[in-house]
């Protein structure tokens, strides 16, 4: 794998003040490897509760940002927000964003262009359909949203990819140690042949898509997958503390 393994918990729209506030003493009390970046993205009403709560060793994402500076947005969250309430991270073009919201690969990357540019850090997600899979375009797709990425990327340090596939999000349906291996390696090959050989080499790109406590381990194995962005497994503590401990 390339630089240190990364664990992100995308909480999606779930929680309470209740559960969150449980859910932040679980991960407080855990004993967690510390070779490994963990990052958890809770609700945008909750980043405060967890920033006030969380202990340091985790750093807090946002799941979405606006595309700039704030203004008449109704709506809408900026990264300088973000960054004043202490929150170091945002998820760009999750498959729920783009498929269920509609956003599409250049409104997304320049989302990561404007982050990037107030040091907001970026996990850039791409992934692939289960008919584009089927039809046999699965690097296709995910080279073409790494593009869209790419254009707006200047400093690359402040990025992690996720590649998720999307027939295996929130499905049960895991993609395998090796489905997921195929896929990591052309995307690190992707960055060598057009961006450089050394960003292939420092890029962490991270495995998403039904990640638990039973199937992280085989996953970490994986030469090219250099961590994990968890959803539903990241509701719960323990558990999540295992995926992070899966660290090889
Ligand atoms: C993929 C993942 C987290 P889950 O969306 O980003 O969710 O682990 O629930 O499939």
């Amino acid at each position: 794998g390339s630089g240190k393994f990364f664990v992100g918990g995308n909480w999606k729209c779930n929680g309470s003040k209740e559960s969150v506030s449980k859910l932040v003493s679980d991960l407080n009390a855990a004993t967690l490897e510390s070779d490994v970046d963990v990052v958890v993205a809770p609700p945008f009403v909750y980043i405060e509760q967890v920033k006030n709560s969380l202990t340091d060793r985790i750093e807090v994402s946002a799941q979405n940002v606006w595309i700039g500076k704030g203004g008449a947005f109704t709506g809408e969250i900026s990264a300088e927000q973000l960054l004043d309430i202490g929150c170091k991270w945002v998820i760009l073009g999750h498959s729920e964003r783009r498929h269920i919201i509609g956003e599409d690969d250049q409104f997304i990357g320049k989302k990561a262009a404007y982050a990037l540019s107030q040091n907001l850090k970026v996990i850039a997600c791409i992934g692939e359909l289960l008919e584009e899979r089927e039809a046999g375009k699965t690097f296709d797709v995910c080279f073409k949203q790494m593009k869209a990425f790419a254009d707006s990327i200047t400093n690359w340090q402040d990025v992690v990819i996720a590649y998720e596939p999307v027939w295996a999000i929130g499905t049960g349906k895991v993609a395998t140690p090796q489905q997921a291996q195929e896929v990591h390696a052309a995307v690190r090959d992707w960055l060598k042949t057009n961006i450089s050989p050394d960003v292939a080499s420092a890029t962490r790109i991270i495995y998403g898509g039904s990640v638990n406590g039973g199937n992280c381990a085989e996953l970490a194995k994986q030469e090219d997958i250099d961590g994990f962005l968890v959803g539903g497994a990241s509701l719960k503590g323990p558990e999540f503390a295992t995926i992070i401990n899966s660290v090889t």
